[in-house]
């Protein structure tokens, strides 16, 4: 029995507990109308290229006929254009992003072992040449996405990364966002948005070669392109709405659960937000206080309706139920808020990234100041997927050395098997080292 009828009951029926007990996220939007218009923009783009691109940025972002590429000296003076504080904000975020990253990569190290004499295999560490970083600025503009993709794939050694970054009214960038990405270590910003900057970057019409890898967050429209580009180059991941839950029980302060909570709700009103509690009185007054708080929130006009649709409630029977059921949603963000975080810790396995205690919030690793990644899987994709880091930038090829000694072991095991599947070209390649190796020791 995981839900408390009394509890149930008082809920007001605005949280289907029973029915759907923890919504996940929409998956990433792959509505057929953006499906379509996304598919048309990038076979337009491929056939005309540059043309098309700055066709679609007329249209689309009213770009005014500019050069689209931002000179270095106009990149690195966004700072001096900042309030000093924010300045101050974004270099601290760049920075701890860049250390935590730092440290990742210098745990992948490159190794070779020999199984048997004559037989080194290997791995060498090789990041992907180069990357193109899609840098947000709609309606919030995400100034921490450079930390998380430029910073963290400069880190990774990636020699060339380029970004594009959508035009505010005035046709400019957003210069915290600039400063965010000179600081992390750009080589090449475009100020181009959507559809037609992905296209742009993955085809190689801007920053000379096409790129990579593309990274980076942005709406319905740029998660299908990243989709459709998928094959062509490689992504991160298909970020759907942001997504919190939080695990808490009977020690946990209600004030700071609903906070967390309408912390990420924020994100736009179908970003889901989950509670689960072993504790029926946290419920109850996690829910009076999410309302309190909605009262004097600036964005509750995203937020309510995202609590309203996407929020939930579950309060599980004890712990064991409580991390089953966290393990099933694999939220993006889990805030452990319980006597037991370090049980929950070691036994949870789904989620984007996992918040300890009360003083850890999301907010903090969001921008930058935890220095861990906020580009995290969403919608359940936690079961199958990590978030961006490091060596989602790395390859780690293999490599074998093989000598003279080793020949006889595995010359012979590779006949026979080739043999058995009827593959003679494959057999060959083994028979002929292996009369090879009986010749030379024929002529000692
Ligand atoms: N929660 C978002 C990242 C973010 N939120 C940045 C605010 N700023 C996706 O993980
Ligand atoms: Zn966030």
């Amino acid at each position: 029995m995981l839900y408390s009828p009394a509890v149930l009951a008082q809920l007001d029926g605005r949280f289907s507990f029973v029915k759907t007990p923890l919504v996940n996220a929409p998956a990433a939007q792959r509505e057929p109308a953006v499906v379509r218009t996304v598919s048309e923009m990038l076979l337009d783009i491929q056939q005309r290229g540059m043309d098309a691109v700055l066709e679609y940025a007329s249209k689309l972002d009213r770009w005014d006929g500019r050069d689209i590429e931002l000179d270095a000296a106009t990149i690195a003076a966004s700072g001096g254009r900042l309030d000093p504080a924010l300045r101050e904000a974004i270099e601290l975020g760049s920075e701890r992003t860049r250390a935590f990253a730092g440290e990742q990569r210098r745990r992948m190290v490159d190794f070779e072992t020999e199984p048997i004499p004559g037989l080194v295999t290997g791995v060498r560490y090789v990041p992907v040449a180069r990357v193109g970083a899609y840098l947000p600025a709609g309606r919030f503009p995400l100034t921490a996405s450079a930390f998380m993709t430029v910073g963290v794939a400069k880190e990774a050694g990636v020699p060339a990364v380029v970004a594009c970054t959508p035009p505010q009214p005035d046709g400019s960038a957003n210069d915290a966002v600039l400063y965010a990405a000179h600081l992390s270590g750009v080589d090449r910003v475009f100020v181009l948005g959507g559809v037609q900057a992905l296209a742009a970057m993955a085809y190689g019409l801007v920053a000379d070669l096409p790129v990579d890898m593309l990274v980076g967050a942005g709406n319905a429209f740029v998660a299908e392109a990243k989709r459709q580009l998928f094959g062509t180059v490689a992504i991160d991941l298909l970020a759907g709405p942001s997504e919190v839950a939080v695990l808490a029980d009977d020690t946990a302060d209600p004030v700071l659960v609903a906070a967390d909570l309408l912390g990420q709700a924020e994100h736009g009103p179908n970003s889901p937000a989950a509670l689960v509690t072993t504790s029926e009185v946290l419920a109850r007054a996690v829910l009076t206080e999410v309302d309190r708080q909605l009262e004097t929130l600036a964005t509750a006009s995203i937020a309510g309706p995202a609590w309203r649709d996407y929020g939930s409630i579950t309060v599980a029977d004890d712990r064991e139920t409580a991390a089953t059921l966290m393990d099933d949603l694999a939220p993006e963000h889990l805030e452990l808020l319980t006597a037991d975080d370090d049980w929950y810790h070691s036994r949870l396995r789904n989620y984007g990234s996992l918040f300890l205690g009360a003083w850890s919030t999301v907010a903090y690793s969001d921008k930058g100041m935890a220095g861990t990644n906020h580009v995290l899987p969403t919608a359940g994709g936690a079961k199958h997927s990590a978030g961006l880091s490091v060596s989602r930038f790395v390859k780690p090829l293999t490599y074998q050395k093989i000598a003279k000694e080793a020949t006889p072991q595995l010359a012979t095991a590779v006949e026979v098997i080739s043999e058995s599947e009827g593959m003679a070209a494959h057999k060959a390649t083994a028979t002929l080292r292996l009369d090879r190796l009986a010749a030379e020791s024929a002529g000692e």
